[in-house]
C-alpha cells in the first residue's frame, strides 16, 4: 500500500497511538442492573453528530472538538443512539464514510450522584464500531478497541468538579479496519490521477457483510456505592437431584466487608445461601436449565442475590446485585454434545444483527420479532455470526432456553500478515473480554474463537492452538471451536477445535445448478472430516440466495424452489449421520442482510429464509415442518 507523504505520516501516527495498545482487563463487567444500592440512567435517544471529512480525518483532533460543544465546532446532524450512522440520512458519503466520527450531548446528573461522595458513577457504552474514545467535559476517560463489546469509564470525581455545569459527554468512533482489528481489513490509497482524485483511498474487507458503524448499543450511566461489587462467576454443575453453584464474587473500594449471597428460585423463594467471597451452593431439588424443546419447562433460572456491607472508620457501604444463573453442564464426546448428560441437537440459525435503517443498532421491536419467529419456527440454537451480540439478546436466550454458540469478530483473517503478534495480542484481549461478559450466560455452550481463516497458512497452527488454549484456560466449563469451510484444509488448527463446524456451499459457489451432486459431495466430506478428527460435527452454515418472489420449476438458482430444493438435499444427508457423529444444522442465514456492493451481492445477501423485513420466503415452511419433526425425534428427554 503506498500513502500520499503527508496522510502517511499522520495515519501512521494514529494508528501507533491508537491501535498500538494492549489494554488489560482491569474488572468486571457486570451488567448494569439496578438495585436498592444501584441507580440506571439511560442515554439514549438524539445525540449531536458530525463526520470528520477532512482529508487526513484528523481535524478534530488537530481542533480539540472535545474541549466544546460539537455544535460551536461546525454543523452538525441529528444522531440517534443507538444506531448505525450509515443509513439514516440520503447522504451516500455518510454511508460509505471511513475514519472519525464524533458524538456528542450533555446529561443532567442527578445532584445526589454529585453531592453523595459515597456513590461512583460510571459511563458505559454497550458497543461502538470499532475504535472509540470518550471525554467527559473535555477531558478523556477511556478509549477502547473493538466494535461488538461493552466499556465504561467511572467519573465520578471529573463531574463533581464542576457540579454545577451539565456534563458533556463526547464519543469520537473510527470504523477503519486494518490488518490487526478484528475483523481486519486493508487500507488502500488509488494513486492513479488520471482515474481518481487525490487522497481517494478504499476500505478492503474480507467478510460478506457491511461494516456498520456508529454507537450500536445502550449508552448509559449508572451508579454503585464506593465499595462495590465488581465481578461475580459461577459454574453449575448437579449430581442427581441436587444441583451445584460454585461462585466466587469480587469486591473493588477496599475496606473489610461482609458478602451474604441468598439463592431464590423463579418465584422468588429462599433456595439456598452462603457468605463469603467464594463457596458453593446446593439446590436440593434442582430444576435444571433446559433448551427450548428439551423440556416442558425450558430456560429455568435462579437468582443469585448478591449482597455486600463493607465498614471503614468512618462510613459503612451497601450494594446488592442479583444476577439470574441457570443450572446446567455442558459436554463433548467423540460423537455427541451433551447438555445436562443428554444429547443435545443443534436445528438452528445463523444470524446478523442487521436490519433497514438502523443497521447494526440495538431495537427491541426487531430483537421481539426475531425470537418470536425462532420460536415459530422450531430453532433451539443459534451462532452468534460472527461477532458478539447484545447482551440483551443473550438474556432472551437464556430465558428462552435457546442455546448459543459465541463467536467473536475473528471473521475475515485471510491475510498471512493478519497472523503475527499484534493481532494474535489483540485477538487473546478479545477473548479476555468476550468471556467476561458472557461467561455466566446459561445459554452460551460453546465459544468460537473465528469464522472461515485461512487455516491452511502455516502460521494458523501457533495461532489457534495459542487462542483455543487461552480460551480454555479463560472457561473450563465450555468447548471450544473455530467455523471452518468445506474447502479448506483444516489441519493446522484442527487438531485444537472440541467440535468440528463446518461451511459447505455445494451446487452454490461450486458446480453452480448442481443439486444432483449434493449428497455424495456432502458426504464424503463428512467422512473424510469424521475420519481425520473423531470430533462430533455441525454444519455450520449452508444455504442459497432467493430473491423472494422469485420462481421457476425445475428450480433455478437464486429462486425460492431452489433455496428449497438446496436445503432438501442437504437435509437427506444430515439424516443420514444424525445418528452417528453428526450433531447439529444452523441454516445461513436467518434473514437476508446487508453487504458491500458489489457484482455477487444484489442490495445485500439473498440467504436469509426470512427476508430483512423479516417476512417469510418458502424455507422458512419447509425448515420449520423440518424443525418441529427435529424437535420431536431428537428433543424429547431420552431414557438414561
Ligand atoms: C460464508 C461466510 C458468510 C457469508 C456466506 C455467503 O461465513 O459470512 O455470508 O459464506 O457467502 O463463507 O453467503
Amino acid at each position: 500500500m503506498s500513502v500520499p507523504g503527508s496522510f502517511a505520516v499522520l495515519r501512521l501516527l494514529w494508528l501507533l497511538s491508537v491501535f498500538g495498545t494492549v489494554l488489560p482487563l482491569d474488572g468486571g463487567m457486570l451488567f448494569p442492573r439496578e438495585s436498592s444500592f444501584r441507580e440506571v440512567k439511560e442515554l439514549n435517544g438524539l445525540w449531536d453528530f458530525r463526520a470528520d471529512g477532512s482529508p487526513n480525518r484528523n481535524e478534530g483532533f488537530e481542533k480539540a472538538w472535545h474541549k466544546r460543544q460539537l455544535a460551536e465546532t461546525g454543523p452538525v446532524i441529528e444522531m440517534p443512539v443507538p444506531a448505525s450512522y450509515n443509513d439514516i440520512t440520503q447522504d451516500p458519503t455518510l454511508r460509505d464514510f471511513i475514519g472519525w466520527v464524533w458524538y456528542d450531548r450533555e446529561v443532567a446528573v442527578p445532584a445526589r450522584w454529585i453531592s453523595d461522595q459515597g456513590t461512583r458513577v460510571v459511563l458505559r457504552v454497550g458497543s461502538a464500531h470499532y475504535y472509540s474514545i470518550v471525554w467527559v467535559n473535555g477531558e478523556k476517560v477511556t478509549e477502547h478497541e473493538g466494535g461488538h463489546l461493552p466499556f465504561e469509564a467511572e467519573i465520578s470525581s471529573l463531574i463533581r468538579r464542576e457540579p454545577m455545569k451539565p456534563c458533556r459527554i463526547t464519543i469520537a468512533v473510527n470504523n477503519t479496519l486494518t490488518l490487526e482489528t478484528l475483523p481486519p481489513g486493508t487500507i488502500q490509497y488509488m494513486n492513479d490521477s488520471s482515474r481518481y482524485p487525490d487522497g481517494f483511498f478504499v476500505q478492503n474487507m474480507d467478510f460478506d457483510f457491511f461494516n456498520y458503524a456508529g454507537i450500536h448499543r445502550p449508552v448509559l450511566l449508572y451508579t454503585t456505592p464506593k465499595v462495590y461489587v465488581d465481578d461475580i462467576t459461577v459454574e453449575t454443575n448437579f449430581m442427581d437431584n441436587t444441583g451445584l453453584i460454585r461462585y466466587k464474587v469480587s469486591v473493588q473500594g477496599g475496606f473489610s466487608n461482609t458478602l451474604n449471597i441468598t439463592l431464590m428460585d423463579k418465584d422468588g423463594h429462599f433456595v439456598a445461601s452462603s457468605n463469603g467471597s467464594s463457596g458453593v451452593l446446593r439446590v436440593v431439588d434442582v430444576k435444571l436449565w433446559w433448551p427450548y424443546l428439551m423440556h416442558e419447562n425450558p430456560g429455568y433460572l435462579y437468582s443469585m442475590k448478591v449482597h455486600l456491607i463493607a465498614v471503614s472508620e468512618t462510613s459503612t457501604y451497601e450494594d446488592e446485585y442479583t444476577l439470574p444463573l441457570g443450572i446446567r453442564t455442558v459436554n463433548v464426546t467423540n460423537t455427541q454434545f451433551l447438555i445436562n448428560n443428554k444429547p443435545f441437537y443443534f436445528h438452528g440459525v445463523n444470524k446478523h444483527e442487521d436490519a433497514d435503517i438502523r443497521g447494526r443498532g440495538f431495537d427491541w421491536p426487531l430483537i421481539v420479532k426475531d425470537f418470536n419467529l425462532m420460536k415459530w419456527l422450531g430453532v433451539n440454537s443459534f451462532r452468534t455470526s460472527h461477532y458478539p451480540y447484545a447482551e440483551e439478546i443473550l438474556q432472551m436466550c437464556d430465558r428462552h432456553g435457546i442455546v448459543l454458540i459465541d463467536e467473536c469478530p475473528g471473521v475475515g483473517i485471510k491475510d498471512i500478515r493478519s497472523f503475527g503478534n499484534a493481532s494474535l495480542s489483540h485477538h487473546l484481549v478479545v477473548m479476555d473480554e468476550l468471556v467476561r461478559r458472557d461467561k455466566n450466560h446459561p445459554s452460551v455452550v460453546m465459544w468460537s474463537v473465528a469464522n472461515e481463516p485461512a487455516s491452511e497458512m502455516p502460521p494458523a497452527e501457533f495461532y489457534f492452538k495459542t487462542l483455543i488454549e487461552h480460551t480454555k484456560a479463560l472457561d473450563q466449563t465450555r468447548p471450544v471451536t473455530y467455523v471452518t469451510i468445506a474447502e479448506a484444509d483444516m489441519d493446522k488448527g484442527g487438531p485444537y477445535v472440541d467440535v468440528v463446524c463446518v461451511n459447505s456451499y455445494f451446487a452454490w459457489y461450486f458446480d453452480q445448478g448442481r443439486l444432483d451432486i449434493v449428497p455424495l459431495q456432502l458426504s464424503t466430506h463428512f467422512e473424510n472430516w469424521y475420519r481425520k478428527y473423531q470430533r462430533p460435527i455441525i454444519q455450520s452454515e449452508y444455504g442459497a440466495d432467493a430473491v423472494p418472489g422469485l420462481h421457476m420449476d425445475p428450480p433455478m438458482m437464486f429462486t425460492e424452489e431452489y433455496q428449497n430444493a438446496l436445503l432438501q438435499s442437504y437435509h437427506d444427508v444430515f439424516d443420514q449421520k444424525r445418528n452417528q457423529y453428526f450433531i447439529g444444522e444452523l441454516i445461513w442465514n436467518f434473514a437476508d442482510f446487508m453487504t458491500a456492493q458489489g457484482i455477487y451481492r444484489v442490495v445485500g445477501n439473498k440467504k436469509g429464509i426470512f427476508t430483512r423485513q423479516r417476512q417469510p420466503k418458502a424455507a422458512a415452511f419447509l425448515l420449520r415442518k423440518r424443525y418441529w419433526r427435529l424437535a420431536n425425534e431428537t428433543g424429547r428427554l431420552l431414557p438414561d
